[in-house]
């Protein structure tokens, strides 16, 4: 077992003759040509049937084998009908009336004694109800039920931050943790593309319904016409799980790959070229989704370079794609690094950016672009909240990007499981006009009437055959594609669904996965950085370990403001960088005074004393001393628990697992004490529980006799044993 398959393994599961009665004996696909959504359904319902359960059912094309609304006889006449609605209706005219109005990409199914109706508003809607069946007979689950499901909202994406060629390095994933890219190698488009179409089949079945290849970061010569070839050889692995392609593109690319002499998007050259661009790209892919921009951001051209707004720049590409009819994604993670370079500028911060950007252009967007906001005002962090500018954005459709590769988050090798994450920010209610305004209902166009929203999830896999580098992240992905077509799924449910079909429905094995990732993300934002003062990360190399003095004073504006009597970022209207004014008056409110900030964000919007105290009764500084313990502690269990499985996971995936788990429990104490150490030496205030400092329980690496090691000088020295 070594990951490849992820979820989608069909293992036999026990008793699986038992079930033989209940299920079809064969399939039948409408209207299906080969290669096509429907066709793919056929394919994997007969092959997950067979895995299983060994049962071989006969594949047809037409109706002749049963109508599916059968008798259902149990006997073995029972077949499962898919298709899409029109194509049923078409050969069912009487059957119309019985069946649910859907929405673009739903699917309605109906089990009864063997006989199953899966049915698709279009063609990946049915191979989404054909995944769904397929997940609950997976889980031993065959009962009769009907079920109508539809999608939370539009654009269900997932970005790859993919390089063709970076420097040298050849398909790198930028923060990607599972090795090198899929679709790219060598500046081209890899000629073996099997890895992209499993990906896609993987991405089908929870939902995902478009895919940008490349990184944000864009390289011009994604647009030479050989890499135009390239992508529709992708689009064209992706086309059978009804997933289709979209690109990013580098803003400056007239100028450096089509050599005019600029790329001001008013200018009709400008235009013209970019014209050209979609034209061909459509020649050749005409499905594909659109595009996704990153402009004016971390040194990435845009219209600003000359003066444009925003909108400027996003409707040149808007205009290009409507005659085709494909849509953009525009990034607000709009920022200049350089004009927040002037250290301690209280008035400087990052988080005021994307709505400092974007006010004023909310009517001026045309109808196919979408804005892009990551899900907190910064990047990615442990704990930040929600973005505001999803409450700006009235007319303009916005989706929310997530991030399934753990940037800041461990970088796959510590667990941590996002959902539960993720739940609390599409659940946060920003109260826009006194009513009821969640981040869920905003992006999906139900808040603002809009036709175009949704969700984007930053994944980076990679040729690793485990994906993300780690079997457990895995769940994460899941996760991602189930709750944005469903906010209200419930996270744990989530993980025991991907734990019984990535691992085993064996009730201990449930009981620890669900344990130890229900706790994850908890415990890392505990031994990482809390109360809002956003992940302790080292901020200037790769983002990952600790090393609080860098967040300190760089020009990314990040700045944690600890001196020695106090910490935290002043973001109130009244006296910091009026951050918090930028929610809706009842949020802002909230966020305005510390006695109403939650805990969690206190030092996200608030600079005060170590010694203030928190509604839990405890100090600042207390509580960072302790929590510290509380995660790192709970990491600690993390290896007992998973080696109480050993024998009920196959030895592959049970070595790789306890591997990462032993490190994170380990650099879990790394974390712990460096944070802590920091901020004693800072603050000069003893941890109550005498604890931090003394160190006393520890095996220090000096009072070792070391083979085959050599002294190392850590930077920064609080995450060594004495600096080394
Ligand atoms: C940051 C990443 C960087 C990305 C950037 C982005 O560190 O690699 O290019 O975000 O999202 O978090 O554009």
């Amino acid at each position: 077992e070594d990951g490849l398959s992820a979820w989608l393994r069909y293992a036999r599961i026990s008793g699986a003759n038992g079930f033989h009665s209940k299920l079809p004996s064969a399939i039948v696909t409408l209207n299906a040509t080969e290669g096509s959504p429907v066709y793919t359904a056929g394919q994997e319902l007969s092959q997950g049937i067979d895995g299983i359960f060994g049962k071989k059912l006969a594949l047809g094309t037409s109706l002749a084998r049963g109508n599916g609304k059968g008798k259902g006889n149990g006997k073995d006449t029972a077949t499962a009908t898919v298709g899409t609605v029109h194509a049923y209706v078409d050969s069912n005219p009487n059957a119309a009336a019985g069946l649910p109005e859907l929405d673009d990409d739903g699917f309605y199914l109906s089990v009864s004694r063997g006989e199953v109706l899966i049915l698709g508003q279009n063609e990946r809607g049915a191979l989404y109800g054909a995944f769904h069946y397929l997940s609950l007979l997976a889980q031993g689950n065959c009962s009769d039920f009907k079920l109508t499901s539809n999608p939370n909202a539009p654009i269900r994406w997932v970005n790859q931050w993919d390089n063709m060629q970076d420097g040298g390095t050849h398909g790198s994933v930028e923060r990607g943790y599972g090795g090198k890219s899929i679709f790219f190698w060598d500046g081209a488009v890899r000629p073996d593309l099997t890895r992209a179409g499993r990906y896609a089949r993987i991405l089908a079945s929870i939902g995902i319904n478009a895919v940008v290849v490349n990184n944000v970061n864009a390289d011009p010569k994604t647009l030479t016409p050989a890499n135009m070839d390239g992508l529709a050889r992708i689009a064209d692995v992706f086309r059978p799980y009804g997933v289709q392609l979209a690109v990013a593109l580098n803003f400056a690319s007239p100028q450096t790959l089509g050599g005019l002499s600029t790329f001001d998007p008013l200018v009709p050259e400008v235009v013209a070229w970019w014209q050209g661009i979609a034209d061909e790209l459509y020649k050749r892919i005409p499905d594909m989704a659109g595009y996704l921009v990153k402009a004016n951001s971390e040194g990435q051209p845009g219209p600003m370079t000359y003066n444009r707004t925003l909108a400027d720049g996003a409707n040149m590409f808007a205009h290009t794609l409507k005659p085709h009819g494909g849509i953009i994604l525009f990034r607000a993670f709009v920022y200049n690094s350089q004009t927040l370079n002037q250290t301690l500028d209280w008035k400087a911060d990052r988080a005021n950016a994307a709505v400092h950007y974007f006010d004023g252009l909310d009517d001026k967007f045309d109808d196919n672009v979408v804005i892009q906001v990551k899900y907190g005002p910064i990047d990615f962090q442990v704990r930040e909240p929600v973005s505001p500018l999803f409450t700006h954005l009235v007319k303009t459709g916005a989706t929310i990007e997530l991030q399934v590769t753990q940037e800041y988050l461990g970088q796959q090798a510590h667990l941590v499981y996002l959902a539960p994450m993720w739940k609390e920010i599409l659940d946060f209610d920003f109260r826009v006009d006194d009513k009821r305004s969640t981040t869920a209902d905003i992006v999906s166009g139900r808040r603002f009437p809009r036709k175009l929203g949704g969700y984007a999830g930053v994944v980076n896999v990679g040729t690793n055959t485990t994906w993300l580098g780690s079997h457990l992240a895995m769940s994460n992905l899941y996760a991602y594609g189930k709750m944005v077509w469903d906010p209200t799924s419930d996270p744990e449910a989530l993980l025991r669904e991907w734990t019984a079909l990535t691992f085993s429905a064996d009730k201990k094995v449930l009981d620890v996965i669900t344990t130890m990732s229900m706790q994850s993300w908890p415990a890392y934002e505990n031994y990482t950085g809390n109360l809002g003062i956003q992940t302790l990360t080292d901020i200037l190399l790769g983002h990952y370990g600790p090393n609080p003095a860098s967040q300190d004073g760089n020009p990314w504006g990040q700045w944690t403001r600890a001196d020695g009597f106090s910490i935290g970022m002043d973001r109130t209207v009244w006296n910091g960088t009026g951050f918090a004014g930028q929610y809706p008056p009842a949020i802002a409110a909230l966020y305005e005074s510390p006695a109403t900030t939650p805990d969690n964000l206190l030092l996200w919007f608030h600079h005060v004393p170590y010694t203030y105290r928190l509604h839990s009764g405890k100090t600042v500084i207390q509580h960072f001393y302790d929590a510290h313990y509380a995660g790192s502690a709970v990491a600690q269990t993390f290896p007992a628990l998973w080696r109480s499985l050993k024998g009920r996971i196959d030895a592959e995936r049970y070595e790789h697992v306890l591997n990462r788990l032993v490190y994170q429990a380990g650099h879990a104490l790394v974390w712990r004490d460096s944070v802590n150490t920091f901020y004693h030496a800072k603050s000069g205030i003893a941890d109550e529980k005498g604890r931090v400092g003394s160190h006393a329980y520890r095996i220090e690496a000096e009072a070792m006799t070391l083979s085959g090691y050599r002294r190392y000088a850590v930077s920064p020295f609080e995450a060594a044993s004495g600096a080394a």
